[in-house]
């Protein structure tokens, strides 16, 4: 069969074109998703992404925004952006490690002593060469957003103790690292992707799950979790990628546009999980959740011993604890 040679003229890529003042000016439109919905931390900050590109390039670029993994969970996003199919996407470490083993090491529970220790390793020397390996994995890696402090929830009972843990079936992100720790508390673990996870709460096929409290409201968890323990186990790193030849492809200029978009969306994003860490607990109070707001962390933490040894053997004790200390 024949193609008209007026259609087959059309380039395959996406253009739309506006109208300036006297010139018609090609505007390209790329995607960029997150799993959790629009009202919260991630949406804030891809939001804040697509309206600084668009300004920041004088809207030569535009960022359609897909919220509530209605382009795929987190573990497809990231196969996604890899593969070019979609150029960006803003999403929680979870599944990186599957991409860039070296990311693995900020995975790791009580790592961190707070989200200020956590910024300050990510946007210093330490967070800013983890972004380069992501390089060779064909995703140029934009900025360190952030997901929060995990915390845990479930059906069954008030969790005041690690013992209390045991025997708990809970979701966890598909990251080996957070598995093994989870395994350490005498947890069952269940990676699943999020997308699934309001539904594996509501039917009982898992007691429980951990996420930062910006999730659990989000996700509207308190409608299928009774109890939450600020356990504050993790921090979750989250992570603007965008697939590297579309990157490459930038002009120098445009290249800085979008990092400067991503440091400023990462402004609105940390903003607001802040926002969500003042006000969580009452609000899911009010909404008839139980919260342990005060366990005793110390007895958590050690009863992951035996698990950072290995942690330690895997990743280098140097190496953990140059994040540990850093200043
Ligand atoms: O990035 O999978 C998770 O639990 C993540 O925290 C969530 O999708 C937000």
């Amino acid at each position: 069969m024949k193609f008209p040679a007026r259609l087959a003229a059309i380039p395959a890529i996406a253009l739309a074109f506006s109208f300036g003042v006297g010139a018609v000016q090609a505007q390209t439109a790329m995607k960029i998703s997150i799993s959790v919905g629009q009202n919260s931390h991630q949406g804030v900050g891809i939001d804040t992404f697509a309206r600084e590109v668009e300004k920041r390039t004088g809207g030569r670029y535009k960022v359609q925004t897909f919220y509530s993994g209605s382009l795929g969970g987190e573990r497809e996003s990231i196969e996604a952006v890899q593969l070019g199919t979609q150029e960006l996407t803003l999403t929680s470490t979870g599944p990186v490690p599957n991409f860039v083993p070296a990311a693995r090491i900020l995975d790791i529970p009580f790592l961190f002593r707070d989200k200020a220790h956590a910024r300050a390793v990510l946007d210093g020397p330490i967070g800013q060469e983890m972004l380069k390996e992501f390089e060779p994995k064909g995703f140029k890696a934009l900025a360190w957003a952030e997901n929060g402090i995990r915390h845990m929830t479930n059906s069954k009972r008030a969790v005041n103790a690690p013992e209390d843990l045991k025997g708990l079936k809970m979701r966890t992100m598909e990251n080996p690292v957070h598995v093994a720790a989870y395994k350490g508390f005498g947890i069952i673990t269940t990676p699943m992707a999020f997308p699934e996870v309001f539904t594996a709460l509501q039917q009982g096929t898992v007691d429980g799950q951990e996420n930062p409290l910006s999730v659990i409201m989000a996700a509207k968890f308190e409608q299928v979790q009774k109890h939450l323990t600020l356990t504050g186990h993790v921090y979750s790193p989250a992570i603007f990628l965008m697939n590297k030849a579309a990157f490459d492809k930038l002009s120098a200029a445009d290249k800085q546009a979008f990092l400067d978009a991503a440091k400023e969306a990462t402004r609105a994003n940390r903003a607001r999980v802040d926002e969500d860490d003042t006000k969580g607990v009452a609000e899911l109070r009010a909404k008839g959740m139980q919260v342990v707001e005060n366990p005793d962390k110390a007895r958590f933490q050690a009863a992951l011993a035996p698990v950072y040894a290995d942690f330690e053997k895997q990743f280098g004790k140097a190496n953990i604890d140059r994040i540990r200390n850093f200043k």
